[in-house]
């Protein structure tokens, strides 16, 4: 089966920082566990590069909106190796393949009688790029995000007809319990389409920095209306010559941060029926990282640098961090000390000795080779139905839970190393059977673990897995048993070395 995925595309208008990183590891631990599955996926991440946030930006800088663009899609393309992300494609909405797309399915839009020509007065956020309703104004008209002053806007448009799909909108609310998760989120969307949606600004008059209207050259896209495009408009032409709308839209799950809930659970599905194409099945909206308490965010200056992070902890240190501390869907604080913390129990201790204890052990009592007996069966109803519990979850893109419920089982393995006590087995001839099938059981508890661990923990999982003489990362051999004893193991460097 066909899987998409996507994450937001980040503003150009600054470096990226954790919370881009956050999003783009959740959305490719989904990837590489429905990779894991046999799906067929298409993972897609990029940059927004048109519009005023990124336009102040440049003209802050002294430089031009492209010049600022190139530079800062740059580093943004730099950072998904550097996560290990493993994106099918890197969208920018300034490629020529986007702009043509977002052309013609506005034009769709407006030759469907969905646009017209009116004046907007009201209130704006520049970094936003957004106006504001009432509800979202904060006391002395500031932004309710960025604390900033709104600007008074008045500026003929053209007008996108949202108000007429507040009964459609509804409709989709109605059948599909599952479109918004989680719930809190679903019901926040809902209420604010049934609070009464107002048409919204289609174009700006004001701004050169976008897309062109075909239908009237004074025009460009509003950014957002450009932006949430993309989702769709990569797929047409990622891969020169096939158009893989076919294949994967409607996408599977989109991921994005609470901040722009309004924008994909309200504008973005209007915008799809009103150019007659399929609204995506799923949108997953998770929370903020903070810092210090506060939402870590470029405007405010509290950024934490993740290559930083990287150079010191490493990129699967990370990835498995920012969903063990914080449960993906709500906020939650990260802190140099909480890596610090998890990194030494958790990682190093639990997992790292688990795995660099077991191939010693086989190293040492059976040269290497995995003994060819059954695993130990007070180990099997622990591990019974796993693998399908993790893919329930990760079907939901409960991330946490799902690292939650392999990590049960890494600290199961490790207390049946001490149950079992290989050292004193060894010393007694008489008990060789039993070494052989406590060496076994927890060669294979491990290589179930980190089977199912590889989404989280890319690399790590690789290595461990070789080592292990299994490679194969299927979901399909994440059942305790389904690989025969008889692997070669070798010794491995420690995973996760002491921080200096
Ligand atoms: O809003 N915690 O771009 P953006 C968690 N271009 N996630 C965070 C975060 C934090 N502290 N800070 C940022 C835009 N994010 C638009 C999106 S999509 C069609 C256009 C993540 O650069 C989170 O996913 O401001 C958030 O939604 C996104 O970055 C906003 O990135």
């Amino acid at each position: 089966m066909a899987y998409f995925v996507t994450t937001p595309i980040y503003y150009v208008n600054a470096a990226p920082h954790l919370g881009h990183a956050y999003s783009t590891i959740g959305a490719d631990i989904l990837a590489r566990h429905m990779r894991q599955r046999g799906e067929e996926v298409f993972f897609l991440t990029g940059t927004d590069e048109h519009g005023e946030p990124v336009a102040l930006a440049a003209e802050r800088l002294g430089v031009t909106p492209q010049e600022l663009a190139d530079t800062n899609a740059q580093h943004f393309r730099d950072l998904m190796p550097r996560i290990n992300a493993s994106n099918d494609f890197f969208i920018r909405t300034s490629d020529a393949g986007h702009k043509a797309a977002v052309q013609s399915v506005l034009q769709r839009v407006f030759d469907n009688g969905h646009v017209y020509r009116g004046m907007y007065e009201g209130w704006y956020c520049p970094r936003c790029a957004d106006f504001k309703t009432d509800q979202e104004i904060g006391p002395g008209d500031t932004c309710l995000i960025h604390g900033i002053p709104l600007l008074r806007e008045k500026e003929e448009n053209w007008f996108f007809r949202l108000s007429s799909f507040q009964a459609p909108l509804e409709a989709l609310y109605a059948e599909r319990p599952d479109f918004v998760s989680p719930r809190t989120r679903f019901n926040e969307a809902l209420s604010f389409i049934t609070g009464g949606l107002n048409d919204v600004s289609l174009t700006r008059a004001r701004i050169s920095w976008g897309i062109d209207v075909p239908w009237d050259p004074e025009h460009v896209f509003y950014v957002w209306f450009d932006a949430l495009l993309n989702y769709y408009t990569a797929l047409t032409y990622a891969r020169p010559g096939e158009d893989l709308t076919s294949t994967f839209w409607p996408a599977d799950l989109q991921v994005l941060g609470k901040d722009i809930l309004k924008f994909h659970a309200v504008f973005w599905p209007a915008l799809l029926m009103a150019a007659d194409l399929p609204v995506p099945r799923r949108l997953f909206i998770h929370g903020y990282l903070l810092l210090d308490g506060e939402k870590m965010s470029k405007s405010l200056g509290n950024v934490l640098d993740p290559f930083e992070v990287m150079d010191r902890f490493g990129t699967d240190a990370l990835r498995f961090y920012c969903f063990r501390e914080v449960s993906f869907g709500q906020d939650g604080s990260v802190s140099t000390a909480g890596f610090e913390s998890r990194y030494e129990t958790e990682l190093a201790n639990e997992y790292g000795n688990l795995a660099s204890r077991t191939l010693a052990m086989i190293t040492r009592y059976r040269e290497g080779q995995v003994p060819e007996v059954e695993v130990d069966p007070v180990l099997v109803p622990d591990f019974e139905g796993l693998a399908a519990e993790v893919a329930e979850l990760l079907d939901r893109a409960e991330i946490t839970q799902a690292l939650d419920r392999v990590w049960q089982r890494v600290r199961r393995l490790n207390r049946y190393v001490e149950e079992s006590a290989p050292w004193t087995l060894s010393k007694d001839p008489a008990r060789a059977g039993e070494l052989d099938v406590a060496l076994r059981s927890l060669a294979e508890g491990l290589r179930v673990v980190t089977v199912l661990l590889c989404p989280y923990l890319p690399a790590t999982a690789q290595t461990l897995l070789a080592a292990l003489g299994r490679p194969s990362d299927s979901l399909a051999g994440a059942e305790l048993g389904a690989e025969p004893g008889g692997a070669r193991v070798e010794r491995v460097a420690q995973l996760f070395p002491k921080v200096a």
